[in-house]
């Protein structure tokens, strides 16, 4: 069976879940429910990143020990996703003992192909972000991606000879043009690659909540050297067969503001090691308010949970789908989300499955008949978008076969008709929503669930999105979406 490992970044246990990492997880989550009603064996992974200085500093305001501080918030994940119907297989966390000692086992392989040295370093370090940052990028004392103070620091350290790795990678990306999507991110990295890259600092003496480096004890592994590795060690990696049948993986999902960890560090410390490169690194756009990236740090973050209370889950996961390519930014307003319930999920699906299936439900003739409206369905258009990871594409596309349905039904105005072509129009119909209900599955999973159950059929697999005779039991039941009246 063709395999299909999608992962998300693991977040830090600082910041309780908002809307941004609703939307990484709820993406990995579409492509994971996509390849696996295309036949595909899926593992997806999420978790947490959980050592550093930033987490050590948080638990000691919070008046805990890291580790309570630790479990208390990866358990808050994985209830958000429990909430946002997050199908993961498997949640790590970077305190796993597993994990720890896949860490060790990765420093032993770079240590043994002498790719780390002992040095000193001296530079400055932003705790938010857990990034070096070399002198000439720091102005007025703040980080340059951040905008947040930094900290000055000096100590002996091991450097991890990254430099060394610069043609190697120049070459991969000349050969792998998807390696990095989109691609303008690609280019951006190749242009941070031809300029000065410098080794990294991957121990800190000062850092005790962290793993330690074995070849010398008084240090701590960095924690994104550490976070980075959780890809394979969540596969048991070196000696699980999960690490065989599903490494490389498909693709790693991260927002931008990381991409250079991903597309530049990561696949240097695999060479290192020996290991295979993940096939593609997904670069996605920010959510933002009023123009700023949400987040902790400025206060503005959206809580999804609240949201998808207040709307319901798959309310929440097309908006955020629909309302903006996965690549850009976008705003977010409550008021967007509304205007796609009312606009788009109530007046063009929520309607043509009631009207639709009204009109089955009380006609005791014959359904069937050629199919009528099957070029309206542009499959291999969708099959494309998806595979080149753009959702919000093969959404838009998969809209617009449900508003084509809407035309139909406008055009041969079933409620005049009677009879055999009634029962073809109605067969026409029932069949394009069976086929609507697959398709909408990996983005809305209850609503693909309650159009099948009112449908009287099963989800069904890819291979079954084309017209044939429509061989359900129709009962109509509750409104798939309901008006969302504001003041
Ligand atoms: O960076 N819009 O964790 P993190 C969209 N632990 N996505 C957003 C977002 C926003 N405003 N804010 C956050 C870390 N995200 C590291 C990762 S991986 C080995 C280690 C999403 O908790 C986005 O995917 O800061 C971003 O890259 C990720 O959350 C960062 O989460």
């Amino acid at each position: 069976m063709e395999k299909f490992y999608v992962t998300t970044p693991i977040y830090y246990v600082t910041a309780k879940p908002h809307l941004g990492h609703a939307f990484a997880t709820i993406v990995a989550d579409i492509l994971a429910r996509w390849n696996r009603i295309l036949g595909k064996e899926v593992f997806f992974l999420t978790g947490t990143d959980e050592h550093g200085t930033k987490i050590e500093k948080a638990a000691r305001e919070a008046g805990k020990t890291p580790k309570e501080f630790v479990d208390e918030v990866a358990n808050m994940y994985m209830g958000a996703w429990k909430a946002l119907d997050i199908s993961y297989d498997k949640f790590i966390r970077t305190t796993d003992e597993e994990h720890e000692k896949a860490v060790s086992e990765f420093v032993r392989l770079v240590w043994d192909n002498k790719d780390i040295y002992k040095g000193v370093y001296e530079g400055w370090y932003c705790v938010p972000d857990e990034t070096f940052i070399a002198d000439f990028e720091v102005k007025d004392g703040k980080c340059p991606e951040c905008g947040r103070d930094v900290q000055r620091v000096k100590e002996d350290a091991y450097f991890f000879a990254l430099s060394s790795y610069k043609e190697d990678l120049l070459r991969i990306f000349e050969e792998n043009p998807d390696f990095v999507k989109p691609n303008s991110r690609l280019n951006e990295i190749v242009k941070i690659l031809k300029g000065t890259l410098r080794d990294l600092d991957i121990t800190r003496k000062s850092v005790t909540w962290g793993i330690p480096f074995e070849p010398d004890k008084e240090q701590t592994v960095y924690v994104w050297f550490d976070a980075l590795i959780n890809y394979i060690s969540a596969l048991g990696w070196p000696n699980g067969s999960k690490f065989t049948e599903f490494w490389p993986a498909d693709v790693h999902i991260v927002g931008k503001e990381i991409s250079r960890f991903h597309a530049v560090i990561w696949p240097a410390m695999l060479l290192s090691a020996g290991i295979d490169l993940p096939k593609t690194i997904l670069v996605h756009g920010w959510w933002t308010v009023e123009g700023k990236k949400m987040g902790k740090s400025l206060g503005n973050a959206v809580n999804p949970i609240d949201l998808s209370k207040k709307y319901s889950v798959d309310a929440l996961r097309y908006f955020l789908v629909k309302e903006k390519s996965i690549w850009e930014d976008g705003d977010f307003s409550e008021s967007g989300l509304v205007s796609r319930i009312n606009g788009e999920l109530l007046a063009d699906l929520g309607n043509l499955v009631a009207r639709v299936l009204t009109l089955a439900e009380k006609f005791k003739g014959k359904i069937d008949g050629k199919a009528e409206i099957a070029d309206n369905l542009n499959m291999s258009r969708i099959m494309e978008l998806f595979d080149g990871y753009d959702i919000n594409g093969a959404l838009n596309e998969i809209w617009a076969f449900v508003r084509s349905i809407n035309k139909y039904i406008n055009d041969t105005e079933p409620w005049k008709l009677d009879g055999p072509r009634l029962g073809t129009v109605l067969n026409n119909s029932l069949e394009a929503l069976r086929i609507i209900s697959i398709l909408l599955y990996p983005f809305m999973p209850s609503t693909s669930e309650s159009m099948q159950a009112q449908l009287g059929i099963k989800l069904g697999t890819i291979n079954d999105c084309k017209f044939g005779t429509f061989n359900g039991k129709v009962k109509r039941g509750k409104n798939l979406f309901d008006k969302i009246v504001t003041a």
